[in-house]
């Protein structure tokens, strides 16, 4: 392993005022997203989306990497150029999703394990070999009676470290994503609590595999009220519990943690990062904050597109726009005026 090259990548990926976007919706994830603006998940449409953003003029001012799904990592734009390339000739990382997906966990209702290690070495090496530099592996974690169990942090915490020890060992950087939903009414002490056993189960595992934390980042969630709950915290109780517990389980070696928008609006999840980053300021954080938003990202330019290629303007325009807000909100430099 060569840790100066993992690290480098990690340290690039986090620069400041630079975050990632993540575009590997597996085939379901992004039928379900195509099949709200009506468009028929095909092949051509799946290339023609992801190619208008990756194509979007200055975005690489505020877009570090780009995580890719399998069959993106292997496709041609339009020109015939690999998506890949047009990703690197804008100075942007690729990376890859290379979980499987996730599945029940068996004896334990309610509860998920991310599937995807077997054959995950030559997987590796193969996505290294088209041009990947990172990769990224997600477990959730469902908020319940009784849930989640120790159980499920520790087998979701265990394939999080194998995961992360095979991309080290093949040069790539690993970032580990371990998700507590915000499906539910439960309130914002109980993803304070939920998150922080799942981070610190992570951590011991990824100690126990030998993982080098200089060379890996963390994906996670912010610590939120669930998305029913009678009243949700704002962002600045988000902003301060969000920091205060990450204190408590991530070490100070790991160089960033980049937040999911999972399922927030994509204002709300700009404003909740914004304030994170200003209580991390105020509060002092070993570690940059940055984000890795899906449908933060997207959900602007994919209602513009709407499947229609001469919205390419408007789709290219309202992704800038987001990318834009996103990462002064990851400076702490977000107002809402800014969405005007
Ligand atoms: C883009 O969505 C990713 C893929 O999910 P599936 O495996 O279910 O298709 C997902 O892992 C994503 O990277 C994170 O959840 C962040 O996306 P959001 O939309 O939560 O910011």
């Amino acid at each position: 392993m060569n840790t100066s090259q993992i690290t480098e990548t990690a340290v690039e990926l986090v620069a400041p005022g630079k975050g990632i976007l993540a575009a590997d919706e597996s085939s379901n994830t992004i039928k379900r997203r195509f099949d709200s603006i009506n468009v028929e998940s095909t092949e051509e449409n799946r290339r023609n989306y992801r190619e208008l953003l990756f194509r979007t003029e200055g975005v690489n001012e505020f877009i570090s990497g780009i995580i890719l799904y399998d069959e993106t990592i292997r496709q041609n734009g339009a020109d015939g150029a690999p998506l890949v390339q047009v990703i690197r000739d804008r100075g942007i990382i690729p990376g890859i999703k290379v979980d499987t997906g996730v599945k029940p966990l068996a004896g334990a209702p309610g509860e998920q394990v991310t599937e995807g290690l077997d054959g995950l070495r030559e997987r590796l090496a193969e996505y290294a070999g088209l041009g990947a530099r990172f990769t990224k592996w997600r477990a959730t974690y469902a908020i319940g009676p009784g849930i989640p169990s120790r159980y499920c942090n520790d087998v979701n915490a265990h394939a999080l470290a194998r995961f992360a020890a095979l991309s080290q060992e093949a040069g790539l950087v690993p970032i580990v994503e371990p998700e507590v939903l915000m499906d539910g009414s439960h309130d914002i002490t109980q993803c304070f609590e939920a998150t922080e056993s799942a981070l610190r189960e992570v951590y011991a595992h990824l100690a126990a595999h030998r993982v080098v934390l200089e060379g890996a980042l963390l994906k996670t969630n912010m610590v939120l009220s669930g998305k029913d709950a009678a009243c949700r915290a704002g962002p600045e109780e988000v902003g301060e519990k969000t920091v205060v517990c990450l204190k408590r389980a991530v070490p100070a070696s790991v160089p960033g943690i980049v937040f999911l928008s999972g399922g927030q609006g994509d204002d709300e999840a700009t404003a909740n990062l914004n304030a994170l980053n200003r209580y991390a300021a105020e509060a002092g954080a070993p570690w940059e904050l940055s984000f890795s938003f899906g449908r933060g990202l997207q959900a602007a330019p994919l209602k513009a597109w709407s499947g229609n290629m001469a919205n390419k303007e408007r789709t290219r325009k309202a992704f800038y726009h987001r990318a834009y807000v996103t990462a002064a909100a990851r400076r702490g430099a977000y107002s809402p005026e800014m969405e005007e």
